[in-house]
């Protein structure tokens, strides 16, 4: 086993990382930025080094300015987290030409996952499911109008050198098909360099479901179930859950015999995830993410067993340690993603301080925070503060939890987006286990002023907590959004005459 690694990350999975670290015994590395130098990360790490200014270029994003910290700490290996650096082959290859282990899979398996065409000929040969279309670049318009007539309209042009979202365009007849293809080459030159483009059957009301994997140098491959990932917006996950509502065991079994195929085509080595939209009771292979996801911990809860530790051991050269009839998967879980964003101002992030912090616990409750009270959320990256994760012996339990521990959780400084998510956890549909990836745009007008009661709350919460005005009305405020605890016991540390009258609790 490792006695030292690396974490070239920063926030809640830098941390998630050094907790499996030190489980095994191993030593941590923080690298940070200039905007970085007092986040919790750099805090808990054994030992961290300065990477450079706050850009991600210049700093998380800078290959040499991080192998140059991993051979002076003289750590055996690196972890990449999610984002920066986690999809990069190239990075993988240079951290193990430096001499160092990559806490992830072989480079190869990256590299082919990354260009969408390339997946999809793979898949095609491996036997996965696809969505119908073309495994072939589009060459020009006459060839795209064919294939489209083929499979039929609505279709979809998508960039090869995309993934999570970027460079997708819709048509729904042969004008807009001309129009798009121009423009997906554009946006996908642009924004990838690469304007290979390809077309495909466009699902209208999809499923985002994905299969967790994880194998080993060894040839053992086994899959960790489902997750239901549909509640995003633009193309940003907000809330996720383990099985998903519609799982069955027949289904689950199916959709992971897919996702080992998928894994076994690219001699995959680590913990990876197998992207799926399903629809109409068929589910066709989507992407695959060749890393440790945000959303792992879903899986943890369900199946109880520690994907990050796993990836280590992994890449330490270990055995899987169980087969997949080892694997059972027992109660409900579900992740929502705390983020400093407006969601009533197009969820913009809004970075800041955080002025006064408190995290829920409690019975299911598991917190995976980037934060402390005093932290600062810098501008400069994905602005996710914490996952708050809650599990259950079933869905109702779990919600019933996720909604009693945002109901606890305060962050005073930023605008967060608790607010919408307890909107959402009280929403029928969501309750009902009726979603799929237009959740939000559909349901927002609904969702509006539930949000808006809920971040009035979080505003008089703010005055009562961190100003102590104590005007009559605030007060009053406050205590119809059920505040009275907190203005009850700052009156009492300030000695100050209530101005009103609170209920005795016996
Ligand atoms: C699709 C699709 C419908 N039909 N492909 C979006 C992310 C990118 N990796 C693939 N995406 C989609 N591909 C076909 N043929 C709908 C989406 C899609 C989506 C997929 C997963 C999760 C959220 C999504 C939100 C919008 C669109």
């Amino acid at each position: 086993m490792f006695n030292k690694v690396l974490i070239a990350n920063r926030g809640e999975i830098a941390i998630r990382i050094i907790r499996a670290c030190w489980e095994l015994g191993i030593k941590t590395v923080a690298v940070y930025s200039e905007a970085d130098k007092r986040s919790l990360h750099v805090n808990l790490a054994d030992e961290a080094y300065y990477i450079g200014p706050a850009p991600a270029p210049k700093s998380y994003l800078n290959i040499d300015a991080i192998l140059h910290i991993a051979e002076k700490a003289k750590v055996d290996a690196i972890h990449p987290g999610y984002g920066f650096l986690a999809e990069n082959p190239k990075f993988a290859r240079a951290v193990k030409k430096a001499g160092f282990e990559f806490i992830g899979p072989n480079p190869n398996a990256i590299e082919a996952m990354g260009s969408k065409i390339n997946a999809k000929k793979i898949m095609k040969k491996a036997g996965v499911p696809l969505i119908p279309g073309s495994d072939k670049p589009i060459e020009d318009l006459d060839e795209a109008i064919e294939i489209a007539k083929s499979i039929g309209f609505p279709v979809v042009v998508k960039a090869s050198a995309g993934g999570g979202g970027m460079g997708m365009s819709v048509a729904y007849n042969e004008e807009e098909l001309k129009e798009v293809i121009e423009s997906a080459k554009t946006i996908a030159q642009n924004a990838f360099g690469d304007p290979t483009v390809f077309i495909e059957k466009y699902l209208e009301n999809p499923r985002h479901i994905e299969i967790q994997l994880l194998a080993d140098r060894h040839g053992n491959i086994i899959h960790l179930g489902d997750r239901e990932c549909s509640i995003q917006r633009r193309h940003q996950k907000l809330i996720e859950e383990a099985p998903s509502p519609i799982m069955t065991e027949e289904l689950r079994e199916r959709m992971g015999e897919a996702a080992i195929k998928a894994g076994k085509a690219i001699n995959y080595d680590s913990a990876g995830t197998v992207e799926f939209l399903y629809q109409d009771g068929n589910f066709y292979f989507l992407e695959m993410n060749t890393r440790i996801q945000v959303e792992h911990t879903v899986t943890e809860m369900i199946t109880g067993i520690d994907i990050v530790k796993e990836m280590i051991k992994i890449a330490a050269g270990e055995e899987l340690s169980y087969n997949q009839e080892d694997i059972e998967f027992k109660g409900h879980a579900i992740e929502c993603r705390i983020n400093a964003e407006d969601p009533l101002n197009e969820f913009v992030p809004c970075p800041g301080k955080i002025k006064l912090y408190r995290s829920p616990g409690g019975p299911g409750v598991r917190l995976d925070s980037g934060v402390c009270g005093g932290a600062e959320i810098p501008p400069y990256y994905d602005p996710l503060i914490s996952k708050l994760i809650t599990y259950g012996r079933d869905r109702k339990e779990a919600i019933a939890r996720m909604r009693r521990a945002l109901k606890e959780y305060v962050i005073v400084g930023v605008k967060t987006n608790i607010p919408f998510h307890r909107a959402v956890l009280e929403e029928e549909d969501f309750i009902k286990g009726n979603i799929n990836t237009h959740y939000v745009e559909n349901k927002f007008d609904k969702l509006k002023d539930k949000i808006y009661k809920y971040e009035l709350e979080a505003r008089d919460l703010y005055s009562v907590l961190s100003e102590r005005v104590f005007e009559k009305s605030k007060v009053i405020a406050a205590v119809s959004g059920g505040l009275s605890m907190y203005i009850s016991q700052i009156v009492r540390e300030n000695g100050e005459e209530s101005p009103i009258k609170f209920k005795e609790n016996k």
